[in-house]
């Protein structure tokens, strides 16, 4: 479902005051797919999850080790900075903090890397606390490729831009280091309740 349109079946606007952030309009049941270059498809035998960068030691699961990790279930709503946000969507998977929970490290940023070379930079405060998940289901059923399957980033509270599709690991700096879009002029954090799309934002 490339196609972008504004859904008029289901939940309207006026329904859910305070839901919408600044400039941004209810994508109903429509879920668009932005992806800067082709879909990859890494066979799940092939795949794996890294978290490397300033660590103690290298962590990585593979597609088994990830499932049998405490799953957990959101609903959250998204923010697209393209103006489209999406109310109540429904993914499960785990959380940041399960794959941080035994990493000793003094960063306090984040590059997430995907598969095709996408990369997003976030405070590792933005990752932790609950508010972040890497997740393999949406609405009940494994993610599809177009969506970021086999696994994305969701990290609800900042534009979807940060919430990386295909990922495949997590790098923890020192230094804050810019991704793919904040290389190309988005805000370094982008937050949209703060509107914060461009840098200088
Ligand atoms: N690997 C990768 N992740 C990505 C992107 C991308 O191009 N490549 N696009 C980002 C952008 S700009 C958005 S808005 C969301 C779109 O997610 P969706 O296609 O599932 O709606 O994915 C984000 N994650
Ligand atoms: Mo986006």
């Amino acid at each position: 479902m490339a196609i972008v349109s504004r859904g008029f079946g289901g939940r309207r606007r006026q329904e859910t005051p305070g839901r919408l952030p600044p400039g941004q309009h209810d994508a109903g049941s429509t879920f668009p797919v932005l992806s800067a270059g082709p879909t990859p498809h890494t066979p799940l035998d092939r795949w794996d999850l890294t978290v490397q960068g300033l660590v103690d030691e290298v962590r990585r699961w593979t597609w088994a080790e990830l499932q049998a990790l405490p799953r957990e279930e959101v609903t959250v709503d998204i923010h697209c900075v393209t103006s489209w946000s999406k109310l109540d969507t429904r993914w499960s998977g785990f959380s940041v903090d399960t794959l941080l929970a035994d990493v000793r490290t003094t960063a306090e940023h984040a590059v997430a890397f995907s598969d095709g070379g996408y990369t997003t930079n976030l405070p590792l405060a933005d990752l932790t606390g609950g508010k972040a998940w890497v997740v393999d289901t949406y609405g009940g059923a494994p993610l599809t490729p177009e969506h970021g399957g086999p696994a994305r980033l969701l990290v609800p509270h900042l534009y979807l831009w940060k919430s990386a599709k295909w990922l495949r690991g997590i790098t923890l700096t020192a230094q804050d280091e810019p991704g793919f879009w904040e290389t190309f002029g988005y805000h370094d954090r982008g937050d949209p309740w703060r509107e914060q799309r461009y840098a200088g934002d």
